[in-house]
């Protein structure tokens, strides 16, 4: 008989997690019970700095009172009707959405792997309605070291072999060319490409930041070679890099964006395609859709999200903090870390594989209270909620130099 919910301890927990919870992931070995704001608090009652804010989901901190006073009102009055049926928070939600990313329409979705699958579907049709590719043969451009989701079609253009491994057969009609390599998209772009999808920041591949220019040439090639632009910022956007999205960092307008992670503020899942008019269009009835897609509980604090970023003072405090940000790091190069990007509230940071490797980095860093998580090698991503004060911040910074001073 194990001990009772209450007085389980965190070794408890994780023990009781391994023969019946599917071994998918390696997670720290930290059973947190709640949070606010960036701190979040185990069982013991230890506290950290949650310097991964759900992968960028928890832009808005643990918790945000605005957020979760939405979520409760709504929850007081209606949480799902599908969408056999109106509800009466739908429409608020996407007309403020379709505002605030300057497109036209929204399909609401769920994960973010539901509005990605959404889009290539979308994409498709276009491909077939309005630029008269033959049926069945539309093709879409990706970039290698591309993250966007976990389903079978989007890990069949993955370059990840551990996301793909035992998991065909898979999808055809992608082309992986270089990211940040107009020329590579030049050649691949043909008469049968429905879109090239990208993320304006590759988040899972390290926090790479394509050169300046890169978009605007994305936009530009597109544009002239008749197909369409979908730029993924379930990762990137909503704040994260200092600006609404991503792509504003070179004022470039995708035909098609993608959004999930902190559209839910960190309480429910909220995903979403915002598109031009020409390209949504057409979507008929019957022809794709959701259980939960548009919940009113999802479309409530989807709606309060939308409010916080219509301020604009999310996205200032990530551009502002992405200063201390940066310069820490600065001062860390050649102590321990060997480099680094940077854009807003997000890094990715390649540490000295004599130190450790990124997990044993992010141990060290949680046994001294700090929450990172590694991509790949010796780089950890450093993005903590939008919320963070510039102290917590430094003093973060600072136990990172301190770790790795221990190390090696
Ligand atoms: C995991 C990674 C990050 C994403 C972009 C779509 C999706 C994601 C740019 C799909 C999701 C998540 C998935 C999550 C961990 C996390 C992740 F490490 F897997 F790659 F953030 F970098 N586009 N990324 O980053 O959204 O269906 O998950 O809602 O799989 O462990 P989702």
């Amino acid at each position: 008989m194990t001990a009772p919910a209450h007085a389980r301890t965190s070794a408890d927990l994780i023990r009781a997690e391994e023969p019946v919870l599917a071994h998918n992931y390696h997670p720290l070995p930290v059973v947190v019970a709640r949070a606010e704001g960036a701190w979040v608090e185990d069982v013991e009652g230890r506290r950290y700095l949650d310097m991964l804010a759900g992968y960028s989901a928890l832009n808005f901190g643990h918790r945000h009172p605005g957020l979760i006073r939405a979520a409760h009102d709504q929850l007081d009055r209606l949480t799902l009707t599908s969408r056999a049926f109106h509800n009466d928070r739908l429409a608020e939600f996407a007309e403020r959405l379709a505002a605030l990313t300057g497109l036209d329409m929204v399909l609401p979705m769920n994960t973010g792997a539901e509005a990605v699958e959404s889009g290539i579907k979308v994409a498709r049709k276009w491909a077939y309605d309005v630029k008269g590719v033959p049926d069945g043969q539309a093709t879409i451009v990706v970039a290698a070291d591309n993250f966007h989701g976990r389903t079978t079609t989007i890990v069949s253009f993955s370059t990840d072999e551990s996301a793909r491994a035992g998991f065909g057969p898979f999808t055809p009609g992608f082309k992986v060319v270089p990211y940040n390599d107009l020329a590579a998209l030049e050649e691949a772009v043909d008469e049968t490409t429905a879109a090239v999808l990208i993320e304006p920041i590759q988040g899972e591949a390290g926090v790479i930041i394509p050169d300046a220019g890169y978009l605007t040439g994305v936009r530009e090639l597109t544009r002239r070679k008749g197909c369409l632009f979908i730029a993924d910022e379930i990762q990137s956007g909503l704040g994260r890099t200092g600006r609404t999205l991503a792509v504003e960092h070179e004022s470039v307008v995708p035909d098609v964006l993608l959004l999930g992670k902190a559209l839910g503020g960190g309480i429910v899942p909220v995903s979403a395609v915002v598109a031009r008019r020409e390209v949504m269009g057409v979507l008929g009835p019957g022809e794709h859709g959701s259980t939960f897609g548009g919940n009113p509980l999802a479309a409530a604090v989807g709606t309060a999200v939308v409010g916080l970023l219509e301020t604009g003072e999310f996205q200032r405090r990530a551009d502002d903090l992405g200063l201390v940000l940066r310069e820490g790091l600065e001062a860390l190069r050649g102590h321990g870390v060997t480099g680094y990007r940077a854009r807003g509230l997000w890094a990715g940071v390649d540490v000295d594989p004599a130190l450790g490797t990124g997990r044993e980095i992010s141990e060290r860093l949680m046994r001294e209270g700090i929450l990172v998580k590694d991509t790949h090698g010796s780089t950890i991503r450093l993005a903590p909620p939008l919320t963070v004060t510039a102290d917590e911040l430094r003093s973060a910074l600072g136990t990172l130099e301190k770790v790795l001073g221990q190390a090696g």
